[in-house]
């Protein structure tokens, strides 16, 4: 065929430049859009005191020395904090501290200067929206998903004032973890909300529960439902979770027509301290997500886990149910060893038919960073994949390799939500 790549060196090469070139879709991040207005973060103070950082900060503090003299300094104070502890007094190693300066190297500053104020009048002159193009050029993204929560009265008043539908970049998930987590604080939340709830299991609190939900996915049209839960959750089993997921949340999944995305393995808040940063990881069990794909096998279901223990486990059981979707190396799995482990496994498992990755971006220009990593890693398991088919004979087109890329980082999701590929 006129369009394969026949040497090794080429195959590389093309590989790379096709993975590099690529417009992403990123299925998960906690971006907003510019008319969400400070609930957008960016710029290098914000990316500075992300909390991953804050964490790593923090480690470097006396045992005696209270958190709330970290948290009592301003932004700009914390994110000098944190710039003079991992950046100057030890070397920035970690995948979040490394990929502060990637960013800065990537928008074309001079990482060797060091110098934090410096960097600051970089982004002085800047607006959202400038920096939105800038950095969804410079990271090859085409668009984001937001996690969007009706939960958060700020972010809910925004929608209410018919606001989060501007920028068709940014499009919407319902983000729902208190139905299932916190039903004890969400119930007086949907009274607030005008919904006719109470804790009791009535067929009144399911239909309006069912109508906060319906009521939601309409407004932000969100492309998938969403909870995230702690690894010790278990289905089939009689308790509030597998109710609210049996009577209404499926129910309204598969009225509404959309997948319905668990992430499981949270342990929220074992050291309150850190507050955001408070979050741990912790094993969860396969077999209640297969149970789920059993019973539903019509009901689509977009799935990551946080422990490395259970990637494999889940990847094998994608091969069992096509309703499964896995996606993404979530959190404190997002760092090179791991994810270059988890996608080789994947492809290894599932060929192209998953999702390898979500960036998580809190901060925008983290999506410089966080792109970039996995990409390089996308490319050279892929290159390894093909090149092994080329020394038995099978040689890849361009066209066949630009679709395989194009299927994980954006096409298998959009096919996945049943919505016509932006751009197609
Ligand atoms: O629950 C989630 O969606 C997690 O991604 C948390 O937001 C977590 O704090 C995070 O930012 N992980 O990257
Ligand atoms: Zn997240």
């Amino acid at each position: 065929m006129a369009d394969t790549v026949v040497s090794g060196k080429e195959l590389e090469a093309f590989v790379r430049q096709t993975v590099q070139k690529t417009m992403i879709t990123d299925m998960h991040t906690h971006l907003y859009a510019p008319e969400f207005g400070s609930l957008l973060l960016w710029g290098i103070d914000e990316l500075l005191t992300y909390h991953y950082l804050v964490a790593e900060t923090l480690r470097w503090t006396e045992v005696d020395s209270p958190y709330e003299q970290f948290w009592s300094l301003s932004k700009s104070q914390q994110a000098e904090y944190i710039w003079r502890k991992l950046f100057l007094e030890h070397s920035p190693l970690s995948e979040a501290a490394s990929g502060v300066l990637q960013v800065l190297h990537t928008m074309g500053l001079d990482v060797g200067s060091r110098d934090l104020n410096e960097y600051r009048k970089q982004w002085a002159s800047r607006t959202p929206q400038q920096q939105i193009d800038a950095v969804f050029q410079l990271a090859g993204i085409r668009d984001v998903v937001m996690t969007n929560d009706p939960f958060d009265p700020n972010e809910r008043e925004l929608w209410l004032d018919g606001r989060g539908k501007e920028d068709p970049r940014f499009h919407a998930a319902l983000r729902v973890d208190p139905l299932l987590n916190n039903w004890d604080t969400a119930v007086p939340e949907l009274h607030r909300m005008g919904y006719q709830v109470e804790a009791a299991w009535t067929d009144q609190t399911i239909k309006e529960t069912q109508r906060f939900l319906r009521d939601w996915v309409q407004r932000m049209d969100a492309l998938y439902m969403a909870v995230s839960m702690p690894g010790d959750f278990r289905y089939p089993i009689e308790d509030h979770r597998a109710r609210m997921i049996d009577e209404v949340m499926i129910p309204a999944c598969q009225e509404l027509g959309i997948p319905f995305a668990l992430m499981i393995g949270v342990r929220r808040q074992v050291n309150p301290e850190l507050r955001l940063a408070g979050d741990m990881s912790m094993l969860s069990d396969v077999s209640s997500v297969e149970a789920l794909c059993r019973k539903y096998p019509q009901q689509k279901f977009l799935v990551t886990m946080l422990a490395r223990e259970n990637q494999h486990e889940l990847a094998v059981l994608a091969r069992k149910f096509r309703n499964l979707m896995v996606f993404g190396c979530w959190w404190f799995l997002n760092i090179g060893s791991i994810v270059k482990e988890m996608t080789a496994f994947r492809v290894e498992l599932l060929g192209t038919s998953m999702i390898p990755q979500h960036s998580d971006a809190r901060i925008l220009e983290q999506l410089i960073y966080k792109w970039g990593h996995s990409r390089e890693i996308i490319a050279s398991v892929l290159t390894e994949k093909y090149s092994r088919l080329q020394r038995v004979g099978w040689t890849a087109s361009r066209e066949e390799i630009k679709r395989d890329v194009e299927d994980l980082l954006g096409n298998n999701f959009w096919r996945f939500v049943g919505k016509t590929i932006p751009g197609n």
